[in-house]
Parts: structure tokens; C-alpha cells; sequence
């Protein structure tokens, strides 16, 4: 079926062949009979701020946690004094042919002073210990998407213990641990909060108190500045004793007991104490009722989607573990795909709520001080990747912190694109971090990458294309879309045949080698660049045209647009990834960045374009043929180039491969090691195979595997009409 016309922008469609089946409570959840070994077994929960892996271990439980400004370092100009002084030399360099040289000067020249960012560090753990006692039986351990609620239950000694962990957002962002048995008297443990460093616990009053700062751990010789935080865990006990001594409590014989996390830092709070004391006491109310608010405002955006996928009611009675280590022995289960899906919605719920930092590398789980990568945002393809589910999944409104993060770092960015390049406008490198941080990082090889500003702008132009909130366009994206685009009017230069290029830039993290057996990575006019620039000053002159605002800036961006550079398809039959048809140094390499026009944009579409997407077909197989697909991330990435050329066979063996080669216990996306992106970025593909709207053409089913031959689907989102 292809629709050709856009239509009303919430779509309800069946899958062919369907009957109208109903979800089992077992359907949308994970769930497993042992307590978690590693924190990759552990289950996720979050409202945005906070959030915490629970692991059900007896008997001493332990509950990972963070809250989302807990970063190491400092707002600060990290700029390399002698940027401004070499631009001119590198671009010389690159367009005589010694990219090398070019890249060497750069990396000394341009890269951040130090060259880390700060990193996003645990908040702590809470642990709970029963103290020795007879063995639990009778155990199981889930999380229900449904709910957001973590439980665990066992047996031991004849009582029927319960455990149920839950983030709530409505009651002033606290984490809620809930204990219960079926005898009175039942419950006795001791509880501590520590930190792997850089924190002091003590108990007062029922209360586990713990503070500290988040201290930089790679930049030895730095001042030692870092987010100051505040963290407090308030026991209320029915039956029993609750007792404070030293840096625990005790307690002892109760009936059942309620644990109220809350935590805050200097980001958002003057007074941490002040702050702890109002979140507890806004929390501070019936177990019951707390529960039955964050169901409902969990619900308000987890059950606006329903989907299901072919079932074998033998295979999901299993746990979930069991599950996936069969999908790794090669056997179909396509109900998993499902729940990987609906985990995907679920993850973002707990992860970027207005008002919180927008989702990171680790969407908000982290248990390490020193995480890959730092847990930070990188914008040249991974924090892109976390918001491509949140449109058409149905969850818009949690696009909003990405929006803030983009506000946040486009002060900076001012300052750079002047500084670095003698332009107005905003422009973000390769990553950003709490504070948004504009500089390139890293290496020359990374980090000199002009596109992070201008792709996530894009995010805006798409949040307006599914809502058509006009206000929105107007206030919030337009001036940062306007902005952007200034600092390319500025910044472009001619490449000498008259077309406008990017550079020094890079086609993310990839290397080239040129005919006399150079290495390098930076170029001018790298592909990727030019397709962001193709769309984004689309989209530009679209708004300005909707908004029917700045003509003259609009007929300078039209212009500008029209010098860019087409697609060129090279030797192997692919789209060229650099200007010229270089052979790339790995040829599997993880970015696939040239077929940004494929995907996440629209400049590539097997019926607009058809020797482009032949071309984009052969890019994705050269890359396969040679090992590619290997990180989580990338995979997704392939998943979504497959939806977009409409090859639902493709589609499906390589989400198959996603969750066979680069998925956890938990179901968390393994890089490795474990990055959220390729959980977003398989969440986005699985509804890009049932209903697609890009291109000015709504598509129900455009790549449907054989495999999915029943099932329903509803509440996915698609464009609107203008
Ligand atoms: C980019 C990728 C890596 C990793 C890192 C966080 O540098 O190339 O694979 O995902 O981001």
C-alpha cells in the first residue's frame, strides 16, 4: 500500500492480515529468575533526573544510582589560543593536497585546551542487607513497561517477600523502594548510600544523607572543580523499629517499609539541604497513592502505542535472558522485537523528560566514575540517534530537553564560531557536554567537525513537522535554525570551482587514503556535510517562508544552498564519502555518515532518486561486505538505511543482528560496551518498517518482513500536512 497524500498526523494501521489480538501482561515486560550478576542484568528506572539500576540481589539488594547533572569539571573557554592564527594555512593545506600536514597542524592548533570534556559520573549506590538467612526460592525479578515498576519477589524461612522500585516524575522527581512480606514483622535490613569516591554519608533522623562532588578524574594537574551534589534517602517504617546509627539504618521487625531517594547538585538548586527537605516532603505521602500517580503519568505516554508482532506463546513464557540467548542461537522470536521496541519507549520515558538534561550516551545510567566516552553527547551521529524514535513513537514532548541542551550550548557556540572561525552564528563541534561546550575535542581526527549545531537544529525543523505548532516554529526553532545557518553563510568557502564547501571538516571518524598513500581524515567538503546543509537549509527557507519572515536572509541561504555540491557516485558504485573517490582506510567502517541522506534525511528515496539509492544500496553492502555493523549504534543505523530503501527482508536481518550480536541481558544496547543510541536507533527502525512519512509521502508497511506476516500496530506518528 502507498499513500501518496499526507494525512492527519496520528495513523492507525493494521498490519496485513490481522486479527484484532489483545497484549498478555507478559507482553511488555522483562523479567528473570535470578538477581542480576553484573549491571548489565540489572533493570533500569528513571523520571529524567534521576534515575537507577535495580539489581534484586539477596540478600543484599543493590540499587545503582545517578542524577543527570552529577559531571565532573566546569563550565569553562577551553579554546586553543592559536586557532584563529592557522584556519587560513589549514584550508591552504588541505585544497594543495597534504591533508596530513594539514590534520598534524590542526590537531596542534585547533583541539580543545585540555583536550577532555568533562564527564557525566555516578550518583552513588544504595544497598540494602538482609543479613544472612535461609536460601529464597520461588524468585523472579521484572520490569513492567507497563508500570515502570521494578519487582522483585522470593521466598524465604516461609514469608513471601515483595520488592517494587519505581522513578516517579509527579512526586518532585524521588525514587521510591517499597518492601513488603506477608507476615507482620518480617522486614529487618541495614541500609547504607556510598559512593566508589568523592562523597561523606552520614544518618540523622531516618534519613541516609550523603554529599560530595563529582571531582574531574582524567585532568590530573587541573583544579579540582565539579558539580557539588546532595542525596538523602528518608525510611518510613510501619511495625517495627527504625533506627539511625553512624552512616546506616537499621531496621528491624517492620511490617513494610518505604525508602524516598531524592538527590540534587548545584545545577539546579542553591540550598542542596533546602532542596532534599522539599522533595521529600512533596513525596512524602501514602505508598499507594504515589504509586498510582506515576502509573498514570507513565502511562499518559507509554500507552499511546500498541504493538504486536507475531507470537509463540512457549517462547514469551520464558524469561527474558532465555529469550535472547536463543536470538543468538539463531532461533525467531518476533515478539522479542516487540518488547525491544516498547523498551525503547520506555527508556526514553525514563530518560528525557522536560525539564531534565537531555538523554546521553547512557541515556542516565551510568556506575562508573571514568564511563566510555565520558557519558557525554556526541553530536555527530549518538545524542541525533537517542530523539530518532521520539517523534514517531509518539512521545514529542520528550524532545524538549534536547531543544534545551541546543540553548544551552548555543552560547558557546557563539563565542567558538567567532573565536575559531571568525564568524557569526552558532556552531557545535563533535561533542558537547552539561554545559555545552562548542569546542572541537579529542583530535583532529574527531572533533574538527563543524555539523553538530546544524544537525541537531534539524531536530527542531522535525519537531515542527509533526506537530505544526506554528508558535513553536516561530519562538523556539526558527532563531536557533537562523542562527546556525548565519554562522555557514560565514564560515563556507569556495572550493575553487565554484561550488561552496565545509572545512577543515571530516566525514565522522572515518579516514581516507589518497593516491599517493596519504592518511587522513580532514578534508574540505566532506559528503556528510553537504547533505546536512542540503536539508537543513531546506528546511531554513521552508520556515522562513511559513513563518513569511526574512526574505533577504532567505534569498542569501537560497543562494547559498544552490552552491552545494550534488552527490556523486563513485568507482564501487557507492556514494562517495569524501569529494573526491578516495579509498576509505576501513572499509566496514561503523559511521556510514555519507547516507545521512537516506537517513535521518530525505535527499535519497528509492522513487525520487533512483541511481542514489541503487548507489546508497551498494554503500551499505561494501560497508557490510567488509565487517561493518559491529557497534550496536551502527547496526541500528544500517536498520534504518534498509527501512528507507524499503528491503523489509534487509530490515529484519539486521534487527535480528542487533539484538543477536549487540544486545545485553538487560536488553540494553552493547557498543560494546553499553550505549543507549543503538536501543533508540532500533526503536526508530522497527517503526520506520511499519509507517514512514518523509519526502512529502506517507508509506503504511514500507518494509514489512515476511516474518511479520500478522499483528497490529497503533499510535505511530506521521508528518503532517503543511
Ligand atoms: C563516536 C563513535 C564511537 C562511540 C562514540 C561515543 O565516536 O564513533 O563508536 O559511539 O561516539
Amino acid at each position: 500500500m502507498r499513500i501518496t497524500s499526507l494525512a492527519n498526523i496520528s495513523v492507525c494501521a493494521l498490519l496485513l492480515g490481522s486479527g484484532l489480538c489483545h497484549a498478555q501482561n507478559d507482553a511488555l515486560k522483562l523479567w528473570y529468575r535470578q538477581p542480576a550478576g553484573a549491571w548489565t542484568q540489572a533493570l533500569p528506572v528513571g523520571n529524567g533526573r534521576l534515575a537507577a539500576m535495580v539489581f534484586g540481589t539477596i540478600p543484599k539488594e543493590h540499587i545503582q544510582l545517578n542524577e543527570d547533572t552529577v559531571w565532573s569539571g566546569e563550565k569553562r573557554d577551553r579554546s586553543n589560543p592559536e586557532a584563529p592564527k592557522t584556519l587560513a594555512e589549514i584550508r591552504r593545506l588541505l585544497v594543495e593536497g597534504h591533508p596530513a600536514q594539514a590534520q598534524a597542524l590542526a590537531d596542534k592548533t585547533m583541539i580543545s585546551i585540555p583536550r577532555a570534556l568533562p564527564v557525566y559520573e555516578t550518583l552513588g549506590d544504595l544497598w540494602l542487607d538482609f543479613g544472612s538467612g535461609p536460601d529464597a526460592t520461588d524468585y523472579r525479578r521484572e520490569l513492567d513497561l507497563d508500570t515502570g515498576i521494578v519487582t522483585v519477589r522470593y521466598t524465604a524461612g516461609g514469608v513471601h517477600y515483595v520488592r517494587e522500585v519505581f522513578a516517579s516524575a509527579p512526586a518532585s522527581h524521588c525514587l521510591i523502594v517499597r518492601l513488603t512480606a506477608d507476615k507482620p514483622g518480617s522486614i529487618s535490613f541495614q541500609a547504607t548510600l556510598s559512593r566508589p569516591a568523592d562523597a561523606a554519608t552520614e544518618s540523622a533522623a531516618g534519613r541516609l544523607i550523603m554529599t560530595g562532588q563529582a571531582l574531574p578524574k582524567r585532568a590530573a594537574g587541573e583544579n579540582n572543580t565539579g558539580v557539588r551534589f546532595r542525596s538523602e534517602v528518608k525510611a518510613t517504617v510501619s511495625g517495627g523499629k527504625l533506627e539511625s546509627a553512624g552512616d546506616h539504618l537499621d531496621v528491624s521487625g517492620a511490617d513494610s517499609v518505604t525508602l524516598t531517594i531524592v538527590a540534587g547538585t548545584e545545577i539546579r538548586e542553591k540550598d542542596l539541604a533546602a532542596a532534599c527537605a522539599r522533595d521529600l516532603a512533596a513525596a512524602s505521602r501514602a505508598y499507594d497513592a504515589l504509586r498510582s500517580e506515576h502509573i498514570a503519568d507513565h502511562r499518559h505516554f507509554f500507552r499511546r502505542v500498541h504493538l504486536e508482532l507475531p507470537v509463540d506463546a512457549s517462547v514469551r513464557a520464558l524469561p527474558t535472558n532465555e529469550r535472547l540467548a536463543l536470538v543468538q542461537k539463531g532461533e525467531v522470536d518476533n515478539d522479542l522485537f516487540a518488547l525491544y521496541f516498547q523498551y525503547g519507549r520506555y527508556l526514553l520515558i525514563a530518560s528525557s523528560r522536560p525539564g531534565s538534561m537531555a538523554a546521553n550516551l547512557q541515556g542516565k545510567w551510568n556506575d562508573s566514575l571514568t564511563p566510555a566516552w565520558g557519558s557525554k553527547y556526541t553530536i555527530n551521529i549518538n545524542t541525533e540517534m537517542n530523539y530518532w524514535p521520539a517523534e514517531t513513537c509518539n512521545l514529542s514532548e520528550l524532545t524538549e530537553p534536547l531543544f534545551d541542551l541546543i540553548d544551552t550550548a548555543r552560547e558557546d557556540g557563539r563565542r567558538v564560531a567567532r573565536f575559531y572561525y571568525g564568524a557569526g552564528g552558532f556552531v557545535l563541534h563533535h561533542n558537547t557536554d552539561l554545559w555545552g561546550d562548542a569546542v572541537p575535542i579529542d583530535g583532529a581526527q574527531f572533533g574538527i567537525w563543524p555539523m553538530g549545531g546544524a544537525w541537531l537544529s534539524l531536530h527542531l525543523a522535525e519537531h515542527y513537522d509533526f506537530t505544526r505548532d506554528r508558535k513553536f516554529l516561530a519562538q523556539r526553532a526558527y532563531p536557533v535554525m537562523k542562527e546556525a545557518a548565519q554562522f555557514f553563510l560565514d564560515y563556507l568557502v569556495d572550493d575553487g570551482k565554484g561550488h561552496l564547501v565545509t572545512g577543515p571538516s571530516l566525514s565522522p571518524e572515518n579516514t581516507y587514503r589518497t593516491a599517493s598513500g596519504e592518511r587522513a581524515a580532514l578534508t574540505m567538503g566532506p559528503t556528510m556535510d553537504t547533505e546536512i546543509l542540503q536539508q537543513f537549509f531546506g528546511r531554513l527557507i521552508e520556515a522562513s517562508d511559513i513563518l513569511k519572515i526574512d526574505p533577504d536572509f532567505r534569498a542569501k541561504v537560497e543562494a547559498a544552498r544552490a552552491k552545494l555540491n550534488q552527490l556523486k557516485i563513485g568507482r564501487w558504485g557507492q556514494i562517495q564519502e569524501w569529494p573526491e573517490d578516495y579509498d576509505e582506510v576501513e572499509p566496514g567502517h561503523r559511521h556510514i555518515s555519507h547516507l545521512f541522506a537516506l537517513f535521518p534525511g530525505d535527499l535519497i528515496t528509492p522513487h525520487k532518486t533512483p541511481e542514489l539509492a541503487t548507489a546508497a544500496r551498494a554503500t551499505i553492502e561494501r560497508r557490510l561486505a567488509n565487517g561493518g555493523g559491529g557497534t550496536g549504534w551502527s547496526r541500528a543505523w544500517i536498520i534504518n538505511f534498509w527501512t528507507r530503501l524499503a528491503d523489509g527482508e534487509k530490515a529484519y536481518q539486521n534487527l535480528t543482528a542487533l539484538l543477536a550480536r549487540s544486545t545485553l541481558p538487560n536488553l540494553f544496547d552493547n557498543h560494546p560496551p553499553f550505549q543507549i543510541d543503538g536501543n533508540f536507533g532500533g526503536t526508530a527502525a522497527i517503526a520506520e518498517m511499519l509507517i514512514q512519512s518523509e519526502a512529502g509521502e506517507l508509506q503504511f508497511l514500507p518494509a514489512l518482513p515476511k516474518a511479520w506476516d500478522h499483528g497490529e500496530v497503533t499510535g505511530l506518528r506521521a508528518r503532517a500536512e503543511g
